[in-house]
């Protein structure tokens, strides 16, 4: 079975993880969204590639779900003596050397899709691994500080100023510019099933979907779409989908962010037990929903969780 599996961070690796487990002989494309992406100290940094590369490869740092085990912080301290920044950005000394190899190979002309191959050759996450595009997309988000009016990185958004600050606007910039990556598009059309994980529906599925050409060959692929909930009791499992999500008018709900990706694109969507109330609002949308418990809390629960995923596919193949 070919599996095309549209990929955020710790939610869409964790999910992956489960995913593997369930079905270990499956083909699994994973499209990973690099608008979270940012250039620091002359190196490229690309954090939603790095979790699901690492968490898949046995590289990450389980209780945080980003970075390396075992980590160290002696560049990062260094540079500071330097008096040289961001200090707010947590880099690590393994994680710098990842980086470094990315940054060095794309100053030798490499695209972002074979360095991330490459990377990929020394940690064998099970799964093709490919960024949704090799052209430059950032995600800045429009706040308000200090009665100010200003677009910050996500990263700035996410990590320094810690969601605190309303996102009035959140945009993908460069998507509308960028070509898919090579084999992107493939992947779908070949696909027997594609998966929306419990990734963030705006700044990790949405950038994905908002490179043209992604959502139309999803569309055109004729294959199921199934989504899994990030949202769970009205709320997100972690991280800011509530904010990102306010930012584009969609409540926090299950079963408004399957209206949010709507009919068009999903077929079938799986809300978390807690949330079984809104299976026949999803239902009347024109989307087969299922209420099914989607805590990732071990391995096992979120086999499940994919094993249902896939079931849900079927019924509606
Ligand atoms: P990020 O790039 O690290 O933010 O990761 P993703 O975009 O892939 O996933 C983030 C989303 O995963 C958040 O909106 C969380 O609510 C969701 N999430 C995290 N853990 C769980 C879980 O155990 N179950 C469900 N249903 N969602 C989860
Ligand atoms: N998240 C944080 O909350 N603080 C950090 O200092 C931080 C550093 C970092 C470094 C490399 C990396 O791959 C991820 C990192 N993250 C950090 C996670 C990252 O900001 C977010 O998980 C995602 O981009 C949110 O979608
Ligand atoms: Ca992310």
């Amino acid at each position: 079975m070919r599996i095309v599996v549209l990929a955020g961070g710790i939610g869409g690796a964790r999910f992956l993880r489960g995913l593997k487990q369930a079905v270990p002989d499956a083909d699994i494309t994973v499209i990973g969204n690099t608008g979270d992406d940012i250039h620091l100290f002359g190196l490229k940094v690309c954090p939603d590639l790095d979790t699901v590369m690492y968490t898949l490869g046995g590289g990450i740092n389980e209780e945080q779900g980003w970075g390396r085990a075992e980590e160290t912080f002696h560049l990062k301290e260094e540079l500071a003596a330097y008096g040289v920044g961001p200090e707010w950005f947590g880099l690590g000394d393994r994680d710098f050397a990842t980086h470094i190899v990315r940054t060095q190979m794309i100053g030798a002309g490499y695209p972002l899709s074979a360095v991330t191959e490459a990377l990929c050759d020394r940690w064998k996450p099970g799964v093709r691994l490919i960024p949704m595009t090799d052209d430059r997309v950032e995600t800045h988000v429009a706040v308000e500080v200090d009665g100010e009016r200003k677009a910050v990185h996500f990263q700035e958004y996410w990590v320094r100023l810690r969601a605190s600050v309303p996102a009035e606007a959140v945009v993908p910039v460069g998507a509308e510019q960028a070509k898919p990556a090579p084999g992107v598009l493939e992947a779908i059309a070949e696909a027997d099933v594609v998966l929306f994980p419990p990734s963030n529906p705006v700044v990790s599925v949405g950038t994905i979907l908002a490179v043209p050409g992604i959502r139309e060959a999803i569309a055109d692929a004729g294959v199921p779409v199934v989504g899994l909930s990030p949202i769970v009791g009205d709320a997100p499992v972690r991280g800011m989908a509530d904010k990102v999500l306010a930012a584009v008018g969609v409540e926090s709900t299950a079963a408004a962010v399957a209206e949010h990706y709507g009919s068009g694109l999903l077929d079938g969507w799986l809300v978390d037990t807690v949330d079984a109330g809104v299976v026949d609002r999803v239902e009347a949308a024109g989307i087969r929903c299922r209420a099914v418990p989607l805590m990732m809390t071990d391995i096992e629960a979120t086999a499940r969780m994919a094993r249902e995923a896939l079931a849900l596919a079927e019924e509606v193949r």
